[in-house]
């Protein structure tokens, strides 16, 4: 083998590095191995770049954010998703004002280099924001990478290892009767997994409930000004009597066949957290999920001293080393990162990867709050890794598939992508300008004494 097609000879070496050093991307075709810096372009596929960078804000029912990339080849794009509630507008500034410029002329092939280039190489890194924005950059160039290959973005990450993925969905009531009804309606569905979710007596605005369970006491606090956020009360002791009872009905009525699942939302302590896991042992919960703040990654070792309960946490981390020690410590059984905050597909690779070395699967968070495109990469990664655990799901209205149409389906508890190449969703932009923006916020939470408690 001559020493060409081993590598750039010296001469191209100059040429890339100069280039990279100028801030310049790794341009396709310029070196000796004629395909992008990292390796030879796939016989018969000429030069791309990326041509425009497109952000759109639309609220089909609820706010969210596309980008869409396209490139110097007609009519190939790809559309992210780089939706982050209730800071929409910050990740569409940080794409358009920030990171849109540095992708023009760039090869939209190199994945991992534009995920290294946006995550590393900006020096401010991380964050939410930050990450949502890389995710929609992420995700867009998956698509288009699928499409190019005419393949479904699943077999690009190295072909099916099931046949779909199960699937959780949410119940939830203001007492234990009408969770209960919730959770047959799902199984009536097909669901086999099942988050349970109860409004706590006497506090207004339980999280993952309705919210219907607001006293005339609280509502002096709850902001009355449309489109700032309502301020829920919570407080651990009514929360921590009444979850276990919750589980207890559900199991005595339900038998043991359903999973069932629930939610703290990182609202308590840590040895609250563990009182907590203990208590709900008896009941076999699927996962409990995200018992505590994400600073907090320590205190998961409190709470596995003292319980067998299966624990998930997650959706709040915005990069792999946020996951590092409660993976590699096995402080949790279910890694829930949301595809969507830490980065795409090519960082939910990273952290399955990690996860499968210390046999902590994947749970990636599915909520209504991200958009199709997310949600699609969710399955995708699903059907294609090795460990993964179990996806949160919705069902998406209408109006919001007549926006971003196509994204995974749903059928006997599973969900499943089809082979359309790419991701196997789009964005109407006609249609994305009929649903103007609207300023929303997620509620936030207090204590009976007005001290801010987490939501
Ligand atoms: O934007 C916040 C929601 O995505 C979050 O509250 C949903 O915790 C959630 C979940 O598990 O779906
Ligand atoms: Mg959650």
């Amino acid at each position: 083998m001559s020493k060409h097609t081993n590598g750039p000879g010296r001469r191209n070496f100059l040429k890339l590095t100069s280039a990279v050093a100028l801030g310049g991307p790794l341009v396709a075709g310029e070196t000796e191995m004629g395909g992008g810096g990292a390796g030879p372009r796939p016989r018969g596929l000429s030069p791309l770049k990326i041509t425009d960078v497109r952000v759109i804000v639309t609220c089909p029912g609820r706010n969210y954010v596309l980008v869409k990339i396209l490139t110097s080849e007609p009519g190939l794009y790809g559309v992210g998703d780089a939706t982050l509630n209730g800071r929409e507008l910050a990740v569409a500034t940080a794409l358009e004002k920030h990171i849109a410029p540095l992708l023009i002329g760039r090869d939209p092939e190199q994945i991992e280099d534009i995920y290294q280039y946006l995550y590393r190489g900006s020096y401010w890194r991380s964050g939410p924001v930050q990450m949502t924005a890389v995710a929609g950059v992420d995700l867009a160039l998956w698509d288009i990478k699928g499409k190019r290959a005419g393949m479904p973005v699943y077999q690009l990450l190295g072909g099916r290892t099931r046949i779909g993925a199960l699937a959780y969905t949410h119940a939830s009531g203001n007492d234990f009767s009408e969770v209960e009804d919730a959770v047959h309606r799902a199984v009536a569905r097909g669901f086999k997994c099942v988050r349970a979710q109860v409004a706590i007596p006497g506090m207004e605005g339980t999280y993952g409930t309705s919210g219907k369970q607001r006293s005339e006491e609280h509502a002096g606090r709850v902001a009355q000004q449309a489109g700032l956020p309502e301020t829920e009360l919570f407080e651990p002791g009514p929360y921590l009597r009444t979850v276990p009872k919750l589980f207890e009905h559900l199991r005595l009525k339900l038998g043991d066949e359903v999973e069932l699942l629930h939610d703290t939302h990182e609202k308590l302590g840590p040895i609250d957290a563990a009182r907590l896991a203990h208590e709900l042992e008896p009941y076999h919960l699927f996962f409990l999920e995200d018992l505590l703040r994400p600073e907090h990654k320590e205190s998961f070792r409190l709470i596995r001293q003292h319980s067998t309960t299966p624990l998930a946490m997650g959706e709040l981390f915005n990069s792999l080393w946020d996951c590092v020690p409660l993976i590699t410590e096995q402080l949790i059984d279910y890694i829930r990162c949301d595809l969507g905050h830490i980065g795409g597909i090519t960082a939910a690779r990273k952290v399955a990867a990690l996860a499968e070395a210390f046999q902590v699967k994947s749970a990636w968070h599915g909520p209504a709050d991200i958009g199709p495109p997310t949600h699609a990469a969710n399955i995708h990664v699903d059907i294609s890794i090795p460990n993964f655990g179990v996806q949160e799901m919705v069902f998406f209205p209408d109006v919001t598939r007549e926006v971003i149409p196509g994204g995974p389906v749903f059928k006997d508890g599973y969900m499943n992508v089809d082979d359309a190449p790419g991701l196997g969703t789009d964005v109407n932009e006609e249609a994305a300008k009929k649903y103007a923006y609207q300023r929303a916020y997620l509620p936030t939470a207090r204590r009976k004494d007005g001290s801010v408690q987490d939501w």
